[in-house]
């Protein structure tokens, strides 16, 4: 196992848009067993593969509280179910030491592909719904300051940049 490198915001490789995984191979599951190790060593509580310059469509998250719960999404697609929507102060280790509002759909369906490549579908609500939006978002290119206002963005780009400079 290793821990990876994560990329940091305003890095313009996290922009990148994510290709779908067409095997699900023991190579595959290397970097699955990687992103878990990376994740917890943060600690974090979801991690997508383009935030490790991997980019193919493929997430893992733990949000049980004791951390023994991994979960894996390959190729996931989500639909919101209804349209209520909830407001939640996102983090990432992309984005290090800042959290911010967002809000998003409350409860969603998903499909996706599990470690085994079968599929699978679900129905998540609360933090789970969060962070698999958030992790999704990340395979699009897409970071949750993009949803804060342009002023508040900026301050945080500039703050990161100068301790990114000082590593
Ligand atoms: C995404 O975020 C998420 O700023 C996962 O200094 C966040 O694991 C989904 C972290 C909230 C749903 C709700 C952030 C660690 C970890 C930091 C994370 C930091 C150290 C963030
Ligand atoms: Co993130």
């Amino acid at each position: 196992m290793a821990i990876l490198e994560i990329l940091e915001f305003p890095d313009p490789r996290l922009r990148t848009v994510a290709k779908p995984v067409d095997t699900v191979d023991d190579a595959l599951r290397k970097l699955i067993d990687d992103m878990f190790e990376t994740m917890y060593a943060a600690p974090g509580i979801g991690l997508a593969a383009s935030q490790v310059n991997v980019h193919r469509r493929l997430l893992v998250l733990d949000v049980s509280d004791d951390g023994d719960q991994p979960m894996v999404f390959i190729n996931p697609e989500i639909t919101p179910i209804g349209t209520d929507t909830k407001p939640y102060d996102e983090g990432c280790l992309s984005v290090p030491g800042f959290h911010e509002t967002v809000e998003r759909p409350d409860r969603i369906h998903v499909r996706a592909l599990g470690r085994d490549g079968q599929p699978f579908e679900m129905e998540a609500g609360g933090l789970l719904a969060v962070c698999l939006q958030h992790e999704i978002d990340h395979l699009d290119g897409k970071l949750f300051v993009d949803y804060v206002s342009r002023l508040k963005r900026e301050r945080i780009r500039k703050k990161l940049e100068k301790i990114q400079r000082h590593a």
